[in-house]
C-alpha cells in the first residue's frame, strides 16, 4: 500500500520562500529603476517646456532671456535690476525674464509656475527693487517678488546660462541645491564640457541643465540632463 505524505515539507517550505523574496527583489530593484527614469522623463520634459517659453521670448526680444538680473534689466529697459547674490542666478534671471506680461509675456507655461514642486526658491532671495517693477517688467500686479527657481524632480534647481556669457567666461555662479549645499559653476570647466571636442562649437543660445540624480554637477555630461544634445 503505498503512503502519501500530507503538507510539504521543510525543505520545500524553503525553497517556496526562497523564490518569493527573489521575485520581491526582483521587482523591487525594476520598480525603482521605473521610478527613476520616469524623475529622468519629468525633468527632461520641464526642460523641453522652459525651451518652448524661451523660443516664445526670443520671438518677442530677439536673443534669449540674459543669466544675469542686470543684463535683463538693460534688455527690457530697468538698468536699476541688480543680483541680491549669485546663488542660482541664472535660472532666476530666466524665470523673472518668463514672468514678464510686456511684449505679449508671460512666456512661463501656468502649470509649470504654478507646480510648487518645481517652482522654488532654495536661497530664499526677493527682487531688491520694489518701486517700479512692476511696470519695466510688467510683472502682474501683487505677484510675489521671489527670485524663483526651476528645480529637476529630484528638487534641484537647473542651471541656466546663455552662450554669449559662457564664452565671455567671467560670470559667477552658486547653484544652491535642495539639501542647502552649494556648488560653483566654474567658466573654464563650463566652456571645455560645453564646446564640441572635435569641432570646439559651443551649442547655440543657451544651455539649462539639471545635475542629475546625483544631485553632482558634470557640467552637462554624465547622469546631467540637458537642453542640448550630448556629444558622449
Ligand atoms: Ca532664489
Ligand atoms: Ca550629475
Amino acid at each position: 500500500m503505498r503512503r502519501y505524505r500530507s503538507g510539504f515539507t521543510l525543505i520545500e517550505i524553503l525553497v517556496v520562500v526562497g523564490i518569493i523574496v527573489l521575485l520581491a527583489a526582483v521587482l523591487l530593484v525594476s520598480f525603482s529603476g521605473v521610478f527613476s527614469k520616469s524623475k529622468e522623463a519629468q525633468t527632461k520634459a520641464t526642460i523641453e517646456t522652459l525651451k518652448s517659453n524661451v523660443e516664445s521670448f526670443q520671438s518677442r526680444w530677439g536673443p534669449p532671456p540674459p543669466c544675469s538680473l542686470q543684463e535683463l534689466g538693460q534688455l527690457v529697459g530697468y538698468p536699476a535690476l541688480t543680483e541680491p547674490n549669485q546663488d542660482n542666478v541664472g535660472i532666476e534671471a530666466l524665470v523673472l525674464a518668463l514672468r514678464s506680461r510686456k511684449e505679449q509675456g508671460p512666456y512661463l507655461d501656468g502649470p509649470l509656475f504654478q507646480d510648487d514642486k518645481r517652482r522654488v526658491n532654495l536661497d530664499l532671495d526677493t527682487v531688491l527693487e520694489d518701486a517700479t517693477l512692476p511696470e519695466n517688467l510688467d510683472i502682474e500686479e501683487g505677484s510675489s517678488r521671489d527670485l524663483f527657481e526651476i528645480a529637476d524632480a529630484w528638487g534641484n534647481p537647473l542651471v541656466y546660462l546663455d552662450i554669449k556669457t559662457v564664452r565671455a567666461g567671467n560670470f559667477q555662479y552658486e547653484v544652491t541645491l535642495a539639501d542647502g549645499s552649494s556648488s560653483r559653476i566654474d567658466p573654464t570647466e563650463c566652456q571645455n564640457a560645453l564646446r564640441h571636442p572635435v569641432t570646439g562649437q559651443y551649442p547655440t543660445g543657451y544651455v539649462i541643465w539639471s545635475f542629475g540624480e546625483d544631485g553632482i554637477n558634470q557640467y552637462g555630461l554624465g547622469d546631467d540632463i540637458t537642453s542640448w544634445p550630448k556629444y558622449e
